[in-house]
This record gives C-alpha cells, sequence and structure tokens, in this order.
C-alpha cells in the first residue's frame, strides 16, 4: 500500500490526492492567509512516499481508477534491471524513469490487447542515481490487483518466502513455479574458463533462461530464438569470461505463462551435488549406471583420471537420444555426442579416447 504524506499530514483537507481546490476554498473562507501559505507549499510539494523496491522481490498492490503506483530503487551505471507485473484482472504497464525524471522505457512498447495481464521491462542502466517505476492501467479506467517483481544485477537478491530462486550447486535438481509476471532469482559463482550448462524444463511452462554476469551484462539467454509454446525445455552453454558471481532469471518464454519448472546448472570444473532420487556423482570403471533424464534434466557425473590414460564412456537411452558432454580437469570441453543433430531414433553415443590431462 504507497501512503501519501499529504494524506497523512491533512487527513482531513485530503479525501482525494487533487484535492487542492477544495483545500483552497475552505481555507479562503476561514481567512487565514498567513498559516495558507505556510501549509500550501509544504502540503502541495512533497513528494508522494515512494515503496522501495526489494532485489528479487514481490511487490504487490492494487491499481486504482486511472491511478499509477510509483516505486523506487537505487540504480548504478552497468546494473542491469527486470521489472515484471502479472495482473490479476488488469492489463499492466511499466514506466522506468532516470534520476534526473525522463522516462527510460514503458512496456509493453505496443497495445498489448485486453487479455494480456503480463509486462516486462528490461535494461542496462546508463547511469547511477534514484530510479522510479511507475505501476498503472495499460488502458484508461483499467483497475485490479497485480504484483511487481524486481531484479538488479549485479546484487544480493532475496527469496521471498514462498518463491524460489537462491544459489544453484553444480548438479542439483531444483525445481519452482512461475506464477503470473513472476521472476526467479538464482545465483552461482563462477570462474573465468569454467565451463557451463544451464536447463530449465516446464511441465506446462515455456521457460526461459537470462544469465547475467559478475559485472551486471545480459550474457545470453535461452531460447535464443522463438520455441513456439509446445516448448518445454531452455539449454544454455558456454564458457565463462570472469571470476564472480553469475545471476539467471527463470521465467515464462511468453507474456501471460506460467507453470512448474525444473533448473539445473552443470559447471566444470567442481563439485557435483546429486540431489535425493536424481543421478550423478563419481563414475566407477567398469560399472554401469543408470539414470532417469527428466524433462530440462542434467545428470552430472566425474571420473578421476592420469594424463595418458584412454577412456571410453557409452550412455544408450530407452526411449531418449542421448547426449554426452565431457570436460576436462581445468573445465574445458573436450568432446560432445553426437556431434551434430542426430536422428530422432538415435540410442546409443560412445566417447573414447587418450586423457592429456591429470
Ligand atoms: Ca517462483
Ligand atoms: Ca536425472
Amino acid at each position: 500500500m504507497i501512503v501519501s504524506p499529504r494524506r497523512a499530514i491533512c487527513p482531513l483537507l485530503f479525501s482525494r490526492t487533487t484535492d487542492f481546490t477544495r483545500l483552497a476554498l475552505k481555507w479562503s473562507r476561514i481567512r487565514t492567509l498567513p498559516l495558507l501559505m505556510l501549509l500550501i507549499p509544504f502540503c502541495c510539494f512533497a513528494i508522494e512516499a515512494q515503496e522501495s523496491l526489494t532485489n528479487g522481490g514481490n511487490h504487490t498492490g492494487t491499481i486504482g481508477i486511472n491511478k499509477t503506483n510509483f516505486y523506487t530503487f537505487t540504480g548504478n551505471s552497468g546494473q542491469s534491471i527486470v521489472l515484471r507485473v502479472g495482473g490479476t484482472n488488469v492489463v499492466p504497464r511499466i514506466d522506468l524513469y532516470a534520476p534526473g525524471g525522463a522516462r527510460i522505457a514503458t512496456a509493453p512498447p505496443l497495445a498489448p490487447g485486453g487479455g494480456s495481464h503480463d509486462a516486462l521491462l528490461a535494461t542496462r542502466l546508463t547511469a547511477g542515481g534514484i530510479f522510479t517505476v511507475g505501476v498503472s492501467s495499460y488502458y484508461g479506467g483499467g483497475t485490479g490487483a497485480y504484483s511487481l517483481r524486481f531484479v538488479d544485477t549485479p546484487g544480493s537478491p532475496i527469496v521471498p518466502i514462498g518463491d524460489q530462486g537462491g544459489v544453484l550447486q553444480n548438479g542439483a535438481h531444483n525445481s519452482g513455479i512461475i506464477d503470473l509476471g513472476d521472476l526467479d532469482v538464482w545465483t552461482f559463482t563462477g570462474n573465468a574458463g569454467d565451463n557451463i550448462q544451464l536447463r530449465m524444463g516446464g511441465t506446462n511452462l515455456v521457460p526461459r533462461i537470462d544469465l547475467y554476469g559478475p559485472n551486471g551484462a545480459l550474457i545470453t539467454s535461452a531460447p535464443n530464438i522463438d520455441p513456439g509454446g509446445g516448448g518445454r525445455d531452455a539449454l544454455l552453454t558456454g564458457a565463462l569470461s570472469a571470476n564472480g558471481i553469475y545471476t539467471v532469471v527463470a521465467s515464462s518464454y511468453y507474456l501471460n505463462g506460467s507453470g512448474t519448472y525444473s533448473l539445473t546448472l552443470a559447471r566444470s570444473p567442481g563439485p557435483i551435488t546429486v540431489s535425493p532420487l536424481d543421478q550423478g556423482g563419481p563414475l566407477i570403471n567398469g560399472a554401469r549406471h543408470d539414470g532417469y533424464i527428466d524433462v530440462g534434466d542434467l545428470d552430472v557425473w566425474s571420473f578421476t583420471a592420469d594424463a595418458g590414460n584412454s577412456i571410453q564412456l557409452r550412455m544408450s537411452g530407452i526411449n531418449l537420444v542421448p547426449k554426452l558432454d565431457v570436460y576436462g580437469p581445468d573445465g574445458a570441453l573436450i568432446g560432445s555426442l553426437p556431434a551434430s543433430a542426430p536422428d530422432g531414433g538415435n540410442r546409443d553415443v560412445a566417447l573414447g579416447g587418450q586423457l592429456t590431462e591429470s
């Protein structure tokens, strides 16, 4: 709830925030001009109280008729921010204002239609200071409850009670729910030269992953092409170029989407966490390791070897096209199979060779 200090100071005089005319008439009748001159500037130029946005937080509110609810946050040049609003029965609009008051961006950029209840605004700040965010109805006269999500990276995002996010452990299986307009913020610590995979599977959601570097820049997003409404699996791979804390924002690829998801980080090199009922960990020479790949799953295994050792790895899938990626002790990708997009009926991949590192 946003409370106007004008109302707090003059509760009897202000039944609406625009009641300045009525106020002036009341005071002119009782002819207390000196006091009026003292109060009017204070009341008129007081700034509306604005709720501060919390990184990772969910800020709920209600849009009144032709009203805008304002929020503020302190940003630095180079930070990336993401704002997303889900409205229960309102078509939400987000306006972002720079510290000087100029409007930087508006979402949605085009008329979304009356059925849209999800607005997304993502940008990288080019100046520092106190920024203002306005949340309103895109269409005149619209009202309703909403939830505003805010991500500010780099930073220290909170995980709201009942929501999901936090630290991603290498190999661990994380599950969550994307509500309408939700952004779940996850982080992990990486080093230059590490190779990572991030994979997100949606049960009834088209998943989206955005990866931000320690300097706040958006590194990449997955999927990077329109996956279609049936897309349920997003994969992001690559080598890290800097040491620090990386931010992963999990959301719905399409506006107005919601549903459950799983998210897994594989990072090499690094210790492996195997979640209960999931698979991974040390491979034993000659042993058979059975596993299960859910939609969006990554199972992370490891083995210790010396330079000059020869290895063979073979993976078969019962009703799955298997994929095998092998990373060296320094995190470099040694090999991937299949090397090119396989036939959908492929059920067997094998990788062998002599190791050059210990
Ligand atoms: Ca969530
Ligand atoms: Ca698994």
